[in-house]
């Protein structure tokens, strides 16, 4: 243990000497562990966020001079068809050209669910039952196909989950996607503290570490190589998308395009909030520049602020669907101190030891997580834009096991989805009036991933299927 003496003298330096207080009673191989885990742990900067956000408890946000953000709208609520247009070619051109990746965050812990495995994995089609990581991956596909060009994807995942969504698409043969063209990396983990700024131990011999935020992903993508990657592909936009959303569209050339024709660094897509404490966060200027409030941030009086016209004032709901470029990412996710994106407290209750190394399983919160957050690099790109989408195609997420964003009604929103494209195909099928049919059938991405798509599939179809309960259109891998 040649690193001990200078590691431990450098935590007791810093106020952190208890982290090796149990030092004497661990085997050899707990110790390399230990000094492996605290050679993560960039101690000055748990100095500096001890003293700003946990000594002097949990601060509020500057509001002043919060304004709603303006967007592009749709066609259909008033937008620019013509800006539509020519923002499609121009990201169906990126594409074919191979100037896009597709990334999805999956490093979360999914606790909400209470599904115990890597959410990627998570069963969420109606009658395939296909894991979110499918889903994606035959949307990835079918773009790719249109598009004649691989789409490489990026996949973030945790310390905790890295192995296990590996070997998930090892065990499914990615998929059918080229194995080489799926690129996974690991983010990085801050130490949790107790509300003294103390490191806190998980067990005699282990830190209590956790992700550091989907905001990690900047660092990580630049510290893994992936940014390398992405340049020596000729990559210039990558498309974000968090791991819970089946309904996103991955790869869509009019996000993409209006990315590209607005010359900025990252592009933001919005949805008007359904309902004024929608748990989404809010676009809005402060100083000339966009930021992103969380729901939590912003006081419920202004989150329900209306406008003369009834319309919610802060109206743009953040879904968490960006375009980053290649090159921002590249500045951001380095050391530029310029560019550090601000770490979050979150006050959790945290499994640690007490001092005779007894465990301990706190009913409170006992300790502070620190996380950032993708959309704080908004404000510190150029030239951000934010467009409108329709919820309808793009936002279903799974996050709680009932209830809203939950499983039922993730499937609920599939089967819609579908139903409005076999409509618009003249099928006839009968509907609620949330546009529901009784019964649940479900569309692969490879035989359609938008309505375009399937009137062109449908239409190849010399005999036309039944559309009726169970019904599969597509293909199994
Ligand atoms: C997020 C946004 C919210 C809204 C909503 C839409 C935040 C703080 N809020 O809320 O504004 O856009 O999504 O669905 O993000 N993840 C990682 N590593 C981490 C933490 C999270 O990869 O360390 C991933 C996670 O796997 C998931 C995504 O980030 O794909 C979102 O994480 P969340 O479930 O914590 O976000 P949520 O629902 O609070």
């Amino acid at each position: 243990m040649s690193d001990y003496s200078s590691v431990s003298a450098r935590f007791e330096a810093a106020g952190q000497g208890h982290v090796f207080a149990f030092w004497n009673l661990l085997n050899d191989e707990e110790k390399s562990a230990l000094l492996a885990q605290a050679a993560e742990i960039d101690l000055v900067e748990i100095d500096r966020l001890t003293n700003t956000l946990v000594k002097g408890g949990a601060k509020s946000l500057d509001l002043y001079g919060l304004e709603p953000a303006p967007f592009i709208s749709r066609p259909e609520h008033g937008g620019d068809a013509s800006l539509w247009n020519r923002a499609r070619e121009r990201g169906e051109a990126a594409l074919r050209a191979g100037k896009v990746a597709a990334f999805t965050v999956a490093g979360g812990q999914g606790t909400r669910l209470g599904y115990d495995g890597p959410k990627g994995t998570f069963a969420v089609t109606p009658i395939k039952g296909k894991p979110l990581f499918q889903v994606f991956a035959e949307k990835i596909a079918a773009a790719s196909a249109r598009h004649g060009k691989t789409i490489p994807w990026l996949i973030m995942t945790s310390h905790a989950n890295h192995a296990a969504t590996v070997a998930f698409f090892e065990q499914h043969q990615f998929f059918g996607l080229p194995s080489a063209s799926v690129i996974f990396f690991t983010q990085g983990r801050m130490p949790a503290v107790d509300f003294r700024g103390k490191i806190l131990l998980e067990t005699t011999g282990t830190i209590a570490l956790s992700p550091d935020g989907h905001g990690g992903s900047l660092r990580a993508m630049v510290r893994s190589g992936a940014i390398a990657k992405l340049k020596a592909l000729g990559v210039e936009v990558i498309s974000y998308f968090q791991v819970d959303n089946p309904l996103v569209r991955c790869i869509d050339p009019e996000f993409i395009g209006f990315h590209l024709l607005s010359g900025g660094e990252m592009s933001s897509k919005m949805i008007p909030k359904a309902y004024p404490l929608e748990k989404v966060g809010h676009f809005c200027t402060q100083n000339g520049r966009t930021v992103v409030i969380e729901y939590s941030d912003l006081p419920n009086a202004m989150q329900e602020e209306r406008l003369p016209n009834g319309q919610l004032r802060y109206l743009a709901g953040s879904i968490a669907i960006h375009c980053l470029g290649v090159n921002f990412v590249q500045r951001a996710g380095g050391n530029d101190a310029n560019y550090a994106l601000p770490f979050h407290r979150a006050d959790k209750k945290i499994k640690t030891v007490d001092a005779t190394g007894a465990i301990v399983n706190p009913t409170k919160p006992n300790g502070v997580k620190f996380e950032m957050f993708v959309f704080d690099a908004v404000p510190f790109a150029k030239d951000t834009i934010i467009i409108e989408t329709l919820r309808q195609d793009d936002f279903s997420p799974v996050k709680n096991a009932e209830g809203v964003d939950s499983p039922l009604t993730c499937k609920n929103d599939q089967v819609r989805q579908w139903t409005r494209w076999a409509l618009a195909a003249g099928v006839v099928l009968p509907t609620d009036e949330t546009g529901l049919p009784p019964f649940a059938f479900e569309i692969s991405p490879l035989f359609a991933d938008t309505e375009e798509a399937f009137l062109d599939s449908w239409k190849c179809l010399t005999a036309k299927p039944l559309i009726a309960a169970g019904t599969y259109l597509g293909y199994s891998l």
